[in-house]
């Protein structure tokens, strides 16, 4: 690698490592405020204290981890390093996003930007929240379009030829995302800072919220499909085999770019204001999503099994036995996507309509998303972290560092399992999300749920330690002994079908995509500009 390249993946991968520890501080701290163990000066509340764990884990420490893997990936596979174009914009999106993540931080600690990481209208927040997330996205769709320009010029110069599969996947990732904030940043421009400002009086709440959960769910599909990117491309190569398909993986990617953006409203399944033929719509487009993670979970147990009989494997399952457990860069992602099962199960549960009646605004939706990016995308992140950061440093993975981060995944699937299932069982018996704590005056359906409300305490905790060790193995990895050290690309099998080329034809796919999206929300939008209610004015929250 080359140096000017690699210090702008770990600028990138090192600040999402910082913002995960200040986001596990402030969900402890959430946890211990809200049971009123603990009281904090300046009244630092819990309301407060969620709003930076959600800001900082699920959007910064996120974000700034797939820019800087992408990127990565990006150099890796065309042409050994980025263009000085691409360079720029990658360190001008860090800019401006390290920036926006700076402001934000701060007003949410002064209590000026109490408003969850939804920010859901008509909670108000100072105008400059609203301002430092602009930063933030538009520093994002730097480092987007310096993926799409390196992609391009790749392309360019390698005429007819495929482009490599973590390219591919990278350029999808990019561009789902370059969609997707586009709703957000309507949204932000159009209704949250003029309100917050004081230059309009009143918004149209609802479309707000459908504003937001047009980026919303792709938002989980864009903390996905990195993950994703390492169960196909890298996972094979760390256990010694090879990709099952290309042309199934690419395909899997298109799915999840069509799919992904047009069904934001199984989030307000439960919202008046929208009619249900297009609620019914998007639930229909949601299965659709779905299909492309089975062909995934497919796709792994066909990598998996031939490796497996290829060493000879024997029965059903005898190819378990040939995965290399001992190895952290295997183990991690494993453990990652074996929670994906139940994980992805809660998620057609939440998606089929009767069954969100019974589940939303519970914590059981709490649950689920712990279980989805804070446990298969997490765990996943952290797999890479144990090749990626030696890799970029010149360093080597020492066994001392296998065994610490299996320590460390195991520390966290155990606090997971407290935490996550105690929020799953506790959300089923009615138990509010985002709901500081409340017996409402000791009613008796409510006592029944605070012995899971320790359980989430205990898992919680056992979490933090979890967040602790891996900022301790993420040191440990800067120091470790210098050598070299793999960047893990599979090859695909030999026997593969070739990879059919209208798969990377930008045009139709970005084409079919607005077809999908007008379709899902030309009418539903429509519908929400002709019936504004009476408008909301902002509630000031600070
Ligand atoms: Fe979700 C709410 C529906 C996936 C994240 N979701 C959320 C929220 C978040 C989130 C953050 O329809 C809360 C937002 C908020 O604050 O309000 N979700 C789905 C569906 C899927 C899904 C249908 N969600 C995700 C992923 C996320 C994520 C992924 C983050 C990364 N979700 C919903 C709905 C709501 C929702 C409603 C709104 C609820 C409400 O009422 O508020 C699907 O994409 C899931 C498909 C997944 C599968 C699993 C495939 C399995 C694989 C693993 C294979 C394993 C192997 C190892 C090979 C079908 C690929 C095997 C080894 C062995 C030894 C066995």
């Amino acid at each position: 690698f080359d140096r000017r390249d690699s210090a702008l993946v770990l600028a990138h991968i090192l600040f999402a490592f910082l913002a995960m520890l200040l986001g596990g501080v402030a969900g402890l701290l959430q946890s211990l405020v809200r049971s009123g163990t603990i009281t904090l000066p300046y009244e630092i509340g819990y309301y407060q204290l969620l709003t930076a764990h959600g800001v900082l884990m699920a959007l910064i420490f996120t974000t700034y981890f797939i820019i800087g893997f992408l990127y990565s990936g990006v150099v890796k596979t065309l042409g050994g390093h980025l263009l000085p174009i691409v360079r720029s914009l990658g360190w001008l999106g860090y800019a401006l996003m390290t920036l926006g993540t700076v402001i934000a931080t701060i007003l949410i600690l002064l209590n000026k930007a109490t408003v969850l990481y939804t920010f859901y209208a008509p909670m108000m927040a100072s105008p400059w929240f609203y301002v430092s997330l602009v930063l933030i996205v538009v520093g994002s769709w730097m480092s987007g379009f310096g993926i799409i320009i390196q992609y391009r010029y790749w392309k360019r110069t390698h005429q007819g030829k495929l482009s490599p599969l973590f390219a591919f996947m990278s350029v999808v990732t990019m561009l789902m995302w370059l969609v997707a904030t586009l709703g957000v940043a309507i949204e932000v421009i159009f209704q949250l800072i003029p309100l917050s400002f004081g230059w309009v009086e009143t918004i149209n709440v609802t479309l707000s919220r459908t504003l937001f959960w047009y980026f919303g769910h792709p938002l989980v599909y864009f903390w996905l499909l990195p993950a994703y990117m390492c169960w196909y491309v890298v996972i094979p190569r760390i256990i010694g085999g090879k990709l099952f398909s290309d042309a199934l993986a690419r395909l899997a990617f298109i799915m999840l770019l069509l799919f992904s953006i047009p069904v934001g409203l199984h989030h307000q399944l439960m919202e008046p204001g929208i009619s249900p033929v297009w609620k019914f719509v998007q639930v229909v487009l949601t299965f659709m999503v779905v299909i492309p993670s089975l062909m995934t979970a497919f796709s792994l147990f066909a990598t998996f099994e031939l490796h497996g009989r290829t060493l000879g494997a024997k029965g059903l399952f005898g190819w378990l036995k040939k995965l290399p457990w001992k190895d952290v860069r295997f183990f991690a992602p494993f453990m990652g996507m074996l929670i994906f099962i139940p994980a992805g199960a809660g998620g057609i549960i939440n998606a089929s309509d009767q069954m969100n009646a019974v589940v939303h605004n519970t914590l059981w939706v709490t649950g689920h998303f712990h279980l989805t990016v804070a446990t298969s995308v997490a765990l996943t992140f952290f797999g890479i972290t144990y090749w990626l950061l030696p890799a970029m440093t010149g360093r080597v993975l020492t066994p001392l560092l296998h065994k610490l981060g299996i320590a460390q995944t195991i520390t966290w699937l155990v606090g997971m399992f407290f935490m996550s299932g105690a929020m799953h069982l506790v959300g089923l018996f009615g138990s509010p999300r985002r709901t500081s704590y409340t017996t409402y005056q000791d009613h008796p359906d409510t006592l029944l749920w605070m012995p899971y409300h320790v359980v989430m305490a205990i898992g919680g905790t056992i979490l933090f330690i979890g967040v602790l060790m891996m900022i301790g193995n993420v040191v440990l990895l800067l120091k470790a002994p210098k050598g070299y050290t793999e960047y893990p690309i599979a090859e695909v099998i030999d026997s593969a079908e070739p990879t059919p080329a209208i798969l990377e034809r930008w045009g139709v796919w970005t084409a079919v995509l607005v077809v999908l999206i007008l379709i899902a929300y030309t009418a539903p939008v429509m519908e929400l500009l002709n019936n504004p209610g009476t408008g909301a004015k902002g509630m000031v929250t600070w």
